[in-house]
Order: C-alpha cells, then structure tokens, then sequence
C-alpha cells in the first residue's frame, strides 16, 4: 500500500520516515512525489481540524492513503499560545529562529517552573474511499532560557526535557522519535495503516 505524507515541513517528514520505514507492505511518498499538489489552507481552530483537513485535501488529490500531522507547541504561561499559530508565532513568513526568539521574549526572566509547556500532535489518516481517523500524542517538558542543539526543527532548540538534561535538538533524531508528541500519535496511526494495508 502506498501512503504519503500531506506535510511539506522537511523536520516532520524526517521524523514521519524514520518513523514508518521498515514497515512491511507500506511505501511511503512525499510531496516531493507529487510536485503540482496544491497548498492546504489551514484555517482551523484546533490540531485536529488542521489534521484532517490537510490529510482529506491530499487523499482526493493523489487517490492514496494520506497521513497529516498538525502540531504545535503550547506555553501554559501563554495560556495555550502558540498551539495551532505555533509554525507562524511571530508572523507569516518568518523562519524557526525568529519563533524562538519571540518566545525567549516572551518568557524573559521568568523561572524555570513557569516555564512548563507541551508538545501536541494529531495524525489524520484519510482514505481516497473518505474515511478518516485521527490520533493524538503529547509530549511534556519546559521552555528553556535560550536556545540549545542544532537538531532537529522549529521549537526544539527551546524544548528542555528534564529528565534527560537536554533539549530536543541536542538529542538524537532516534531519542526523539522513540518519545516524542510525534511518536507517540505514529505509534497509534501505526496500527491504523496496518489494518489498512489488510482492506
Ligand atoms: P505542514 O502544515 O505542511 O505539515 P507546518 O510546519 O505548517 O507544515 P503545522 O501547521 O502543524 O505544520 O505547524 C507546526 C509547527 O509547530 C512547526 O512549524 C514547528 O514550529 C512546531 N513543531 C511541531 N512539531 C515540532 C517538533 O517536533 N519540534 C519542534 N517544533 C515543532
């Protein structure tokens, strides 16, 4: 079967990749497959709304299976901001390094335990026969007081997990995807493609 992905962020489709390789009976595509694929508008008010509607827009499209991921970073000191807005916190057309900074602004001076936040992900899956699902995954953590590591995307180098004394982008692309929001909403949409697969 084969399945692409309805993201043109390059940091998703290395995690979604990685994440999917492997996987017997599953190819996965891009849109570097589909170079006329026209853009999603995402105008909706959750991860959820966005999900879907990138991941039905790209089903009818190619006539394949399609997997979206909406996601976003929510700051409990920001009540939930930037969440849907997070790719373009600080205006449209502005890079990673400009979102971090505006965060760092934001948050300036305030001690680590206001500074918690959390990664969310919802993965649509949407048929060309128009069934859809959705997954969710979270991942906890705290903003950091300035920017760490050179891997990984968008908020990582802020993103300071405790637990293991760094932040997403100076853990290993195999650390990150075994814990992430990401992986943790695959791992559910995984059960769904093989089910699929099956039909
Ligand atoms: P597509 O809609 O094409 O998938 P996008 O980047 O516009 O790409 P979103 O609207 O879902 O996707 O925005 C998600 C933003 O949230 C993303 O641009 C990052 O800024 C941030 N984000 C999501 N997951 C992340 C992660 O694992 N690490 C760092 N930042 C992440």
């Amino acid at each position: 079967m084969k399945v692409v992905l309805a993201t043109r962020n390059q940091g998703k489709v290395r995690e979604l990749e990685a994440m999917l390789a492997g996987i017997e009976g599953i190819k996965v595509l891009s849109f570097q497959d589909f170079p006329e694929m026209p853009d999603v508008a995402e105008n909706g008010q959750t991860f959820e709304e966005n999900a879907v509607k990138k991941a039905r827009e790209v089903a009818e499209y190619t006539n394949l299976v399609a997997v979206a991921d909406d996601s976003g970073l929510e700051v409990d000191y920001l009540n939930g901001a930037p969440g849907v807005y997070s790719a373009r916190f600080a205006g449209e057309n502005k890079n990673d390094t400009e979102n971090n900074h505006k965060l760092l602004r934001l948050l300036h001076g305030l001690p680590m335990e206001q500074r918690k936040a959390r990664f969310r992900c919802v993965i649509a899956i949407a048929t060309p026969w128009g069934d859809i699902y959705t997954t969710e995954g979270n991942c906890e953590g705290f903003i950091g007081y300035e920017m760490a590591g050179d891997k990984g995307f968008g908020y990582d180098p802020l993103f300071y997990l405790p637990e293991y004394d760094k932040t997403f982008a100076q853990l290993d692309l195999e650390v990150k995807n075994r814990i992430s929001h990401r992986a943790r909403a695959l791992e559910k949409a995984k059960s769904i493609l093989l089910d699929l697969k099956e039909r």
